[in-house]
């Protein structure tokens, strides 16, 4: 989510490894033959209607960067922590990307509003298995993810603090998820990334389950059921560092435009939403 992707390269590997994957484990938060995954942290999104999220699990990200750029992808959304931008609804946090003309506290006027939380300096953990049920929106330009980033961003930076996209979908490929790794000599549109697609239908006609796990030097990326892809050191470039071996936190995101999805046109409606049901993070017993 961090930066630049580029399509091409990220298309090619996609569709290379949906070609190996079909492989299916679907650990689902049971048993994998070396103990039993425990819950170590949740939200389940259920306080009051209208509610913001849990402040002693979330923070806003606001504004449009440290760099007033987009968040370093020309994203055209300002983040606020607004209600109309992110509560929660039903037993769901839902995000809504809004058109909308604002300026925000960083004095960046932009034509789009939404929200991005995460758990930065409030929860993370190093290896074990984050998932979170999620009904994405849609749309040309529409960019929702699920994504971890290192805890050492503010002292290491990016991309030395490793990043791990467990879900993001752009709005011209509605039916696949892609799942991505970036650290040092792997980053932009370099990152290893492998998607998976519906065999019918799109992403947000229903609630899906995304899901990574990390365990030791081996991450598995699922959704639902199915793993489709396995991503462990051999698979870095050379020269690349591997740097999953620290405590990492969660983001949740609907961006709006940027170098991947490119921006809205006339055929993208508003507001869309993004419902999150829960997010779950287990460490192996
Ligand atoms: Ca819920």
């Amino acid at each position: 989510m961090k930066m630049f992707h580029a399509l091409p390269l990220a298309l090619s590997l996609g569709l290379c490894l949906a070609c190996g994957g079909g492989s299916s484990s679907g650990d689902g938060g049971g048993n994998n033959g070396g103990g039993t995954w425990q819950l170590t942290w949740s939200d389940e999104f259920n306080g009051a209607d209208g509610s913001a999220p849990d402040s002693s699990k979330w923070a806003f990200d606001t504004g449009t960067g440290s760099g007033k750029d987009g968040w370093g992808n020309n994203e055209l959304e300002t983040y606020t922590s607004r209600s109309q931008n992110a509560q929660i609804q039903s037993g769901n946090l839902v995000i809504t990307a809004i058109k909308e003309d604002y300026t925000g506290t960083d004095g960046v006027a932009r034509n789009y509003t939404s929200a991005r939380i995460t758990t930065k300096n409030l929860f993370s953990q190093s290896s074990g298995r984050f998932e979170a049920r999620i009904k994405i929106p849609y749309g040309q330009g529409i960019w929702p993810a699920f994504w971890l980033l290192g805890n050492d961003v503010g002292t290491n930076g990016w991309p030395a603090c490793g990043e791990i996209d467990i879900m993001e979908n752009v709005g011209f490929q509605p039916a696949t998820c892609w799942g991505t790794l970036h650290g040092p000599g792997f980053s932009g549109a370099g990152g290893l990334t492998a998607g998976t697609t519906l065999a019918s239908g799109n992403l947000a006609a229903d609630y899906h389950i995304y899901a990574v796990e990390w365990e030791g030097t081996t991450i598995k990326f699922f959704m639902d059921d199915t793993l489709y892809a396995t991503r462990t050191p051999a698979d870095l470039p050379s020269g690349g560092l591997w740097v999953f071996d620290h405590p990492f936190f969660v983001i949740l995101n609907v961006a709006v435009g940027g170098n991947w999805p490119g921006s809205p046109n006339s055929s993208t409606t508003f507001p869309q939403k993004m419902y999150v049901d829960y997010v779950r993070v287990y460490h192996r017993s």
